[in-house]
């Protein structure tokens, strides 16, 4: 099923803008007259461009482009009724579909002519094309079916081209789950509404500026998803753990998690296969049930908040996490292995070979052979109590149980005995 995450990340601020703006525009409460629309439409595709150029963002700037040549062609051409031109119209409908799909498949390259030179003269070649036809098709006839009073009937394999671009934007998006994905998703509806309206101008340009400003918000939107996200495993980072610690009330769990022998596991398969599998138990412990946010807060170390939750409450789902990362097998892949592993890795990959023949981790994956490997993890965990009121302290006993769980052979959940019962036994002479 859709997480919580990813429908926020599909609709917010993309179609929350969109559907605004079309209930603004359909309820006659939107007053701004064409030249008002007309600024705005200008002031957010300049104002796009230039933020896309300052973020480094060539997708974005591209897309921006695309729906300023589509929208004027289209205006240029008088709307689907004026004889001259409606080819063009039909063809920028085709188009800006598919420069689109194309843009969201591409890889960012940067602001170097051989970053933008490719799409850059795509784009050209398109612009003269529909240049010429333009011109041959003066006294043609039209290709565009008979209309209704306020919108137009595009013919079928453009609206054709515009659900399959749709839907491929779509499934793109939902599983990226990246700002620039969803903008582009949205930006094509918000240029098919400008499009079906474009016999209302008012409205046709409220739709324009909207699918500009959704592109340009996707800048701020992606800024802040670096800020706040792990580049290796996109899970939220330490900034972001930071931000949210403090946010939390009782009652309240977090646990401290820790891939087991990580260390030796680099030394064994190099840096690159190490993190690959760091991606791996990313997506597991995101995963996670019982409401809990898992943060990338270190190297191998994660941290997981439970808000609303007791250690009781959550413990099980832990369990099921540390068991799930326990049994899933996987491969590595040919030209990932590294003899000499990077960094600060390399001083101890001579001593590894001592204890070749001792090493789980080894053992599951004998040398020159492709035989599955897994990773185990320790966990611990604490909840918010009365003697344990501030987050560092709950952390801090989370800490401390995943310390107990390291030393108890590794590979298992270990819960902060409560300060009280701490206490008790400290009195008892117990511990
Ligand atoms: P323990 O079971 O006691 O946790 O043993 P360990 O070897 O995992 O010890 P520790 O947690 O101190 O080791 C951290 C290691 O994690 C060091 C480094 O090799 C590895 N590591 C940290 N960050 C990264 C990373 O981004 N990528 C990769 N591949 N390895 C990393
Ligand atoms: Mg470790
Ligand atoms: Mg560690």
């Amino acid at each position: 099923m859709l997480s919580r995450t990813t429908v926020k990340s599909l609709t917010v601020p993309g179609g929350t803008l969109l559907l605004g703006v079309a209930i603004l525009v359909h309820s006659g409460w939107l007053t701004l007259a064409l030249p008002a629309l007309s600024f705005l439409y200008y002031w957010a595709i300049i104002g796009g461009m230039l933020l896309a150029w300052r973020f480094h963002s060539t997708r974005i700037f591209f897309a921006l482009i695309v729906l300023f040549l589509g929208q004027q062609t289209i205006a240029l051409s008088g709307g689907a009724h004026a004889a001259p031109g409606a080819m063009v119209f039909v063809v920028a409908s085709v188009l800006v579909p598919l420069n689109l799909v194309l843009i969201a498949l591409m890889h960012e390259r940067g602001f170097t002519i051989s970053g933008i030179a490719p799409l850059g003269l795509f784009l050209f070649v398109q612009g003269v094309i529909v240049a010429v036809l333009a011109r041959a098709e003066e006294s043609a006839s039209l290709p565009v079916r008979a209309h209704h009073a306020a919108a137009v009937v595009l013919p079928d394999y453009a609206l054709l081209g515009f659900a399959a671009a749709g839907i491929l934007l779509l499934v793109r998006s939902l599983l990226t789950r990246k700002p620039v994905d969803s903008a582009l998703f949205w930006s094509l509806a918000a240029f098919f509404l400008s499009l079906y309206f474009t016999d209302t101008a008012r409205i046709s340009v409220a739709y324009s500026a909207t699918a500009a400003c959704i592109l340009a918000t996707s800048i701020i939107e992606t800024s802040y998803f670096l800020a706040y996200h792990d580049e290796l495993t996109a899970l939220p980072s330490r900034r972001a753990f930071s931000e949210a610690l403090p946010r939390l009330q009782h009652p309240y769990s977090i646990a401290a998690v820790d891939i087991d022998h990580f260390k030796r596991f680099n030394d064994t398969y190099g840096h690159d296969t190490g993190d690959q599998v760091l991606r791996l138990v990313a997506a597991q412990l995101a995963q996670v049930n019982g409401g809990g946010q898992a943060y990338r807060c270190g190297g191998e170390e994660f941290v997981i908040l439970f808000p609303g939750k007791t250690v009781r409450e959550v413990a099980d789902y832990l369990e099921q996490l540390r068991v799930a990362i326990e049994s899933t097998e996987f491969r590595m892949r040919g030209n990932d292995r590294r003899q000499a592993p990077r960094g600060p890795d390399r001083r101890s990959a001579r001593a590894t070979g001592r204890a070749r023949k001792a090493d789980p981790i080894r053992r599951l994956a004998p040398e020159k052979t492709a035989a599955p490997m897994s990773v185990t993890v320790s966990i611990g965990i604490a909840n918010s109590s009365a003697d344990r009121s501030h987050p560092d302290l709950v952390l801090q006993a989370a800490d401390k149980a995943l310390y107990r769980a390291k030393g108890n052979g590794r590979n298992r959940v270990e819960t902060a005995a409560s300060p009280r019962r701490r206490n008790s036994a400290k009195a008892a002479g117990i511990a």
